[in-house]
């Protein structure tokens, strides 16, 4: 089943956050059984045809979901053509933004993606049975991050073809003057209106934590879309370990 439509149905997807260029890791990550991976391409150095080896290194294991650098058109469209499962989308503060993500990943006449023959559409040899499909099978995700979306999550909340709004809670904390306090109580009122406004919109919830530990919170309020850990804290945490145990 497509990662959209366990989404849709309100599956409990676990995943990890991967930030590093190398398909190698990508492709250890998949094997550990995660539901999907959220391949950064906000921060850190991920290019496009990073993307690209990593798609096909976990092609079949985990779904691949690319967050953009920037909610253009240009970025969404490439991101899409390489394959990707979805987009998360950052910095998403009003139910227009929300549109307009929206109309990029899907093909008219619902939006605007532009049609092009890339790895999505198999080099061209599978694209009548990926343009039948893209505009249900391609996950749009959303990040609440920011004290403005907070302000106009009722009308984010309702924008079609939303599957999922992901908070973004070091951002969000950020923009409150708060950096990093993410459990501060202003700051989990502030996630809260968020989760209130989507349960009431039966849009899913995601969640990034830096371990475990961060998302239970999350899981236990209902949130299905989860992201526990990131790639290079497995190598530093692995690294320091070792090097702690043989210290004299
Ligand atoms: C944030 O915490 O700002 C994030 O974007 C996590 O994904
Ligand atoms: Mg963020």
């Amino acid at each position: 089943m497509k990662f959209s439509q366990r989404l849709r149905q309100g599956d409990y997807l676990v995943g990890t956050m991967l930030t590093l260029p190398a398909p190698e890791i990508a492709e250890m990550v998949a094997k550990c059984g995660f539901d999907w991976l959220f391949m950064d391409g906000e921060h850190g150095a991920l290019s496009t045809l990073d993307w690209q080896r990593m798609l096909q290194a976990v092609a079949g294991r985990s779904a691949s979901i690319i967050r953009v650098a920037e909610n253009s058109e240009a970025t969404i469209k490439k991101v899409l053509d390489l394959g990707a499962d979805g987009i998360i989308a950052p910095q998403v503060n009003s139910a227009d933004e929300a549109r307009r993500i929206v109309s990029y990943c899907k093909y008219p006449p619902q939006g605007v993606r532009g049609v092009g023959l890339a790895r999505a559409q198999g080099y061209g040899l599978d694209f009548a049975s990926y343009v039948e499909s893209a505009n249900d099978d391609v996950a749009v995700i959303i990040q609440a991050e920011h004290i403005d979306a907070i302000g106009n999550i009722g009308e984010i909340a309702t924008v079609e073809g939303i599957d999922a709004v992901f908070i973004g809670p070091y951002d969000l904390s950020a923009s409150m003057g708060k950096m990093g306090q993410i459990d501060d109580a202003e700051v989990v009122a502030a996630i809260d209106s968020v989760t209130r406004a989507c349960q009431l919109n039966n849009v899913a919830l995601g969640y990034f934590g830096v371990d475990a530990q961060s998302v239970l919170p999350y899981i236990e309020k209902g949130y299905k879309l989860i992201c526990a850990g990131v790639d290079a804290g497995f190598v530093t945490a692995g690294a320091q370990q070792i090097r702690a145990q043989l210290t004299p």
